[in-house]
């Protein structure tokens, strides 16, 4: 079925959805974009990942030429003319059509493009299991650089470390910073658990602040686990009792060997399976109605 795609202010079948190649996202990388999730009929965060989006804008000097509310309005609209209640949601914002040259004074006005498809998951077998990541060579660029907090169209930094873990069949790659303290994953945050302590990287280590990431710490806190936000090492994830991984793909997953290591007793573990549950529980009842008469219906 052809899915119905939201550009530049309209909604257009897949086929027509064209861009020229003179647009800067194209020949520069120059934009941003945001992946999100509905589930059941309600979008996940929607708030907070419009806040991030406008947050990357703001950061690389993008007027996205809509206000927030507008975006979602847009992000909306585009999932309701796919029909969907579960889906994925991508944003994409672009310098816009411009020509050669990197002068962005060339572009005067961004691309917007928005998709909502149906969801490809990790197999349910892996959230049993749990995942073997390796860590690999190429480092995660730090905030001094392209700040990772920008969710930008560069992502080749990210793909250079999945054509590793590729290469070694891992998958999914886990990303050291320059000092060589662990940042994060490909497209996923990263988080140990020892004893009560559940420990996270900081924000300036060189991350992406995940969303997900954020609901997990609200999670945590209601287990009774102690948050540390803190620069660790590769010893302190071969010696954790627990690790998972957090991203709009993956949501919560196990992670029972790194770099040939046995995490804890080799299975998901308890408070990352409970992390999991409370995390399905929480994305399935919250977020902004798709269908706001359906909400009527129930309360009528
Ligand atoms: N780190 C990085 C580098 C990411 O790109 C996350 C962490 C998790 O963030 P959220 O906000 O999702 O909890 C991400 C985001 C995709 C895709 O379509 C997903 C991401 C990035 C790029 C592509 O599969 N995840």
């Amino acid at each position: 079925m052809s899915r119905k795609i939201y550009l530049n202010g309209e909604i257009v079948p897949e086929e027509e959805a064209k861009i020229s190649v003179f647009d800067h996202g194209y020949l520069y990388g120059d934009g941003i974009f945001e992946g999100i999730r509905a589930y059941n009929g309600r979008v996940f965060k929607l708030e907070e990942h419009i806040k991030r989006l406008y947050q990357s804008a703001k950061t690389i000097m993008l007027d996205i030429g809509l206000t927030p509310e507008e975006m979602q309005e847009a992000i909306l609209e585009t999932i309701r003319a796919n029909l969907l209640r579960d889906a994925y949601i991508r944003v994409v914002v672009s310098r816009g059509v411009g020509d050669l040259g990197l002068n962005p004074l060339k572009c005067k006005k961004p691309t917007i493009v928005i998709i909502a498809s149906e969801i490809a998951l990790y197999d349910q077998e892996l959230y049993e299991k749990g995942l073997h990541v390796m860590t690999v060579p190429t480092r995660r660029n730090g905030a001094e650089m392209v700040n990772p907090r920008i969710k930008s169209l560069n992502y080749l930094n990210n793909i250079m470390a999945r054509i590793e873990a590729n290469l070694i069949g891992a998958p999914e790659a886990i990303m050291l910073n320059n000092e060589g303290y662990v940042a994060e994953c490909t497209g996923d945050n990263i988080f140990i658990i020892e004893g009560d302590q559940l420990i996270t990287p900081p924000k300036y280590a060189g991350i992406l602040k995940g969303i997900k990431r954020e609901v997990v710490i609200e999670i945590g806190e209601t287990l009774g686990l102690k948050l540390r936000e803190e620069l660790f090492t590769r010893y302190d994830l071969y010696n954790a009792d627990e690790c998972f991984l957090t991203g709009t793909a993956a949501e919560v997953i196990p992670v029972v060997k790194i770099d040939g290591r046995v995490i804890g007793d080799g299975k998901p573990g308890a408070y990352t399976k409970k992390i999991i549950e409370e995390f399905r529980r929480y994305a399935n009842s919250n977020g902004v109605p798709i269908y706001p008469e359906e909400d009527e219906v129930k309360v009528s």
